[in-house]
């Protein structure tokens, strides 16, 4: 299914392969279709070259995407890995590349960047196959990706500090196209905008009792700031430690109140959502009316909401890529609330 995804937003071709192109990236992260009007663009060894100059200079920042836009090669790889880092919080980035950095050195190459093949469990490279690769095959980068990481020749190497940077930056980048496409490109979002933008991915059979809820109990004319939409995006990725907050604060099972709900928030991402996403939130979700929201009004619904593009059947090769990582997560998490360590 996700394969099926990502052709339907690639737009070039090269070696047979189909590619998306960052643009195409970007728009398979807004958009839920794409209207395709024109054939997939095939692609000569030279135009692919100047391709990876391109991304080999390319600026760091969260205009990289949109900067390179269609002069660049994204991998179906390349993309699955975007698309399962891009939701998760800081120490998801850590443990995927602990885990790209297969000889622990702290700094992943390119040789080690390849494996993600491997790693994603897509395709399983022959020793024949890995004995007959051309010097080119190993050495020169053939994606965007990796021209941007390892240089030009592929003989740069990829610190945590940069992956980490990159990673963040996609996230701001693609939170900023989402933010500008629901404020309509304006500089604050209504609230009923930003109720449009929660409810874009989650399941919609409860939708119309959201809408109802939105029309009855939201005033107009409030707006949300984009600062506070990033804390909100910010608080969605660290879900699973807000869900481990939730318990340790309030009875398990039982529905959280809004005072308990923003003090969970604050321990899981060290930030605060503000009162008019809060509330926002509370009035959406709150379907019982017992103004408190349950696991089931709320994080079941969010857990919907994060797996966005991936909305789609899940697929052996990054499920079990993720259950790796999310296994060293929970770990991680539990290390940190045990007592000894708990700063409470
Ligand atoms: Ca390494
Ligand atoms: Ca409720």
């Amino acid at each position: 299914m996700r394969r099926l995804r990502f052709n339907q937003f690639a737009t070039v071709v090269y070696d047979q392969e189909p590619f998306m192109t960052p643009r195409d990236f970007l728009y398979s992260m807004m958009l839920e279709n794409v209207d395709r009007k024109r054939n997939k663009r095939v692609l000569t060894k030279a135009e692919v070259e100047k391709l990876l100059t391109v991304a080999s200079r390319a600026k760091a920042g969260s205009n990289l995407f949109r900067g390179v836009g269609d002069n660049g090669l994204i991998s179906y790889t390349e993309y699955l890995f975007l698309l399962t880092i891009l939701t998760k919080p800081h120490t998801g980035f850590r443990i995927a590349f602990k885990m790209l950095d297969i000889d622990g050195n702290e700094q992943v190459d390119k040789k080690e960047f390849e494996k993600l093949k491997k790693i994603i469990g897509l395709r399983k490279v022959s020793k024949e196959e890995a004995e007959n690769a051309t010097p080119e095959d190993q050495d020169a980068p053939n994606t965007t990706l990796q021209a941007y990481f390892f240089g030009r020749r592929g003989q740069n190497k990829l610190q945590y500090t940069e992956f980490c940077r990159f990673m963040e930056d996609l996230q701001a980048e693609v939170q900023e196209m989402e933010f500008l496409q629901f404020s309509k490109g304006m500089g604050t979002m209504r609230r009923e905008d930003f109720a449009d933008w929660l409810l874009y991915y989650t399941n919609e059979e409860d939708n119309e009792l959201y809408l109802e809820n939105l029309r009855k109990r939201i005033p107009t004319g409030e707006s949300i700031t984009f600062e506070e939409f990033k804390a909100f995006c910010l608080f969605i990725n660290n879900m699973e430690d807000f869900a481990i907050s939730v318990k340790m604060i309030a009875d398990a099972n039982r529905p959280i109140g809004m005072a308990q709900f923003k003090r969970a928030v604050k321990i899981a991402t060290g930030q605060e959502l503000s009162e008019n996403v809060l509330d926002t939130v509370f009035k959406i979700f709150d379907l019982d009316g017992d103004n408190c929201l349950s696991h089931k009004e709320f994080i079941a619904v969010m857990k919907d909401r994060m797996l966005r593009g991936l909305r789609v059947q899940s697929q052996q090769g990054v499920s079990g890529f993720w259950k790796c990582v999310k296994r060293e997560m929970l770990k991680g998490a539990q290390e940190a609330l045990s007592p000894s360590s708990s700063p409470f």
